[in-house]
């Protein structure tokens, strides 16, 4: 697939569809199926410094159109998941340990202790929809966001802040990661919603509230993806309700580089994002797309005026 080999910051992966944060990334081992059955990079779950439980059970609901989580950030801390991030690197593709922190310093720390465990790149989870304190309230302040990806730029490997949907000021946000120095942006993560069971009075989510991702989300995505484009020249990974070759083809007109498959990975299973890059490829070759540089941002109007089409 050399038409669809992608260059990031210097990461070199050998097609856009990569395994988002959060679903099967707990061991190393599970990670490196997914690359070996065709994933173009690998994003770990998120972790931090100190081990955390995560939010009470249930941490999940489905829903028609999506899942709802409010998994609550579990994680081993990175000492131990370091083990897993080594392990992982078995699949040959590039491994992106997605990290989260209370500071610039701490995040800092984690970058480096991921590239010491072999991370191609770090993608800074400033967009938890539910975890008091990080996430979504730290990835909406300019000026914070711009110290966390210099902090982190010390590790030396490329760096990628990923947003929040709920994020008003997208164009502050992304003018303040390109001065900063970011490879790229990721865009989304999932959309604060919940869910009630009528039966027993009480919200269904043991968090009450949490993060929506699968189809419903893919216009929101596509959105935000259009809009970082049109405001930025840094490359952006696209995620959010990609389940097919088509999906990732449309988030790549709206200027996404790359794309990142979660929630569809429940459903097709293991091999979707090679699936997924695979349809994508005969979907371009269809329509006499024949590199994936040729397809990014052409759906996008904004761009195209400005450069006078
Ligand atoms: O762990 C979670 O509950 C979680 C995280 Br870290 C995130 O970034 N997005 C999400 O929907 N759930």
């Amino acid at each position: 697939m050399t038409g669809l080999s992608v260059s990031l910051g210097g990461m070199e992966a050998r097609n856009p569809v990569f395994l988002a944060s959060g679903i099967l990334d707990e061991t190393g081992a599970s990670m490196a199926r997914i690359a070996c059955l065709g994933a173009g990079a690998i994003v770990t779950k998120s972790v931090g410094m100190e081990p955390r439980p995560g939010h009470p059970n249930p941490c999940v609901a489905e829903t028609p159109c999506g899942l709802l989580n409010a998994m609550g950030l579990p994680n081993p801390g990175m000492e131990a998941y370091a083990e897993e991030i080594r392990a992982a690197l078995v699949g040959g593709v590039p491994v992106i340990a997605s990290i989260y922190g209370s500071s610039p310093r701490e995040f800092g720390e984690l970058a480096c202790m991921a590239r010491d465990a072999g991370a191609s790149a770090v993608e800074l989870n400033l967009s938890c929809p539910h975890a008091k304190g990080l996430g979504l309230e730290m990835g909406q302040d300019p000026v914070l966001g711009g110290d966390i990806v210099k902090a982190c730029k010390t590790s030396g490997i490329p760096v990628f802040p990923k947003l929040s949907p709920h994020v008003n000021n997208l164009g502050d946000m992304a003018k303040a990661f390109q001065d900063a120095g970011a490879a790229g942006i990721v865009a989304i993560n999932t959309l604060r919603g919940m869910a009630i069971d009528v039966e027993a009075r009480m919200p269904v989510l043991g968090n009450s509230t949490g993060g929506l991702s699968g189809p419903a989300v893919k216009p929101v995505g596509l959105r935000v993806v259009y809009e970082l484009y049109t405001h930025t020249n840094l490359p952006v990974i696209g995620v959010g309700g990609i389940t097919s070759g088509r999906d990732a083809l449309e988030y790549i007109m709206a200027g996404a580089s790359a794309v990142q498959v979660g929630t569809a990975v429940l459903q097709r299973g293991p091999g979707a994002c090679g699936d997924i890059a695979r349809e994508l490829e005969e979907l371009m070759g269809s329509m006499g797309l024949e590199r994936l540089h040729e397809a990014v941002g052409i759906a996008n109007m904004e761009r195209r005026r400005g450069s006078g089409e």
